[in-house]
């Protein structure tokens, strides 16, 4: 399966563009949208509880407990489709992964900050598998204020059925980000496959 290599330094970010077929994509963003239990939940920004600007679901092995922007994560089961989706991407990328991130933007005001995925519990090297669906947005990815390397911002449209991987010094370098747009554009659905270490 082509995963390319994007060429950034201190950095490993892989993409394929078409992991999934856009049929296969469009059916599982409908079953997905309509059968996950989506919450709205508070996150702690400056001080300051703010609702997040996206609906969030998390998923996963018992015990992969995960401490999320403030948040106590307590991962629901495994569901069929996302079980049958954690092999595949498993199997395309060579990692393993015992829980899944998932986050719905309903529209293009619905957005994620610039952050990296670095949270202790993911361990010094995290591997993370992002799989969307749905509306193309753009990602973004800077070098993380302070001690990133010198670089631009680079974008990436994540269309459906796009397979990102983001592994090695990435979360340690550089930050990420989903910016809100002004054009009119209909829900998407990412998921971030994730090891929590030290879980059962
Ligand atoms: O929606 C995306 O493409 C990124 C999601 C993300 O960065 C995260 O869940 O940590
Ligand atoms: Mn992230």
């Amino acid at each position: 399966m082509p995963l390319a290599a994007l060429p950034l330094p201190q950095a490993d970010v892989r993409l394929d563009a078409h992991f999934l077929a856009p049929a296969e994509a469009a059916a599982l963003l409908q079953e997905l949208t309509a059968t996950v239990h989506w919450r709205h939940e508070p996150i702690t920004l400056f001080g300051k509880q703010v609702m997040q600007p996206r609906l969030t679901a998390w998923h996963g092995d018992a015990g992969a407990r995960y401490r999320y922007s403030g948040l106590l994560m307590q991962p629901e089961p495994w569901t069929p489709a996302l079980q049958a989706l954690r092999e595949r991407v498993e199997v395309a990328t060579g990692a393993r992964f015992n829980s899944v991130l998932l986050n719905l933007y309903r529209g293009g005001q619905d957005s994620m900050g610039w952050h990296a995925d670095d949270e202790p519990e993911l361990g010094p090297t995290p591997v993370i598998a992002s799989l969307s669906l749905g509306a193309t947005r753009r990602f973004r990815l800077r070098p993380r204020p302070g001690h990133g390397p010198a670089h631009a911002p680079v974008g990436l449209e994540l269309g459906a059925g796009s397979l990102l991987l983001m592994l090695g010094p990435t979360q340690r370098y550089w930050q990420h980000a989903v910016p809100k747009t002004a054009q009119a554009v209909g829900p998407r659905l990412n998921l971030t496959f994730r090891n929590v270490v030290g879980s059962g």
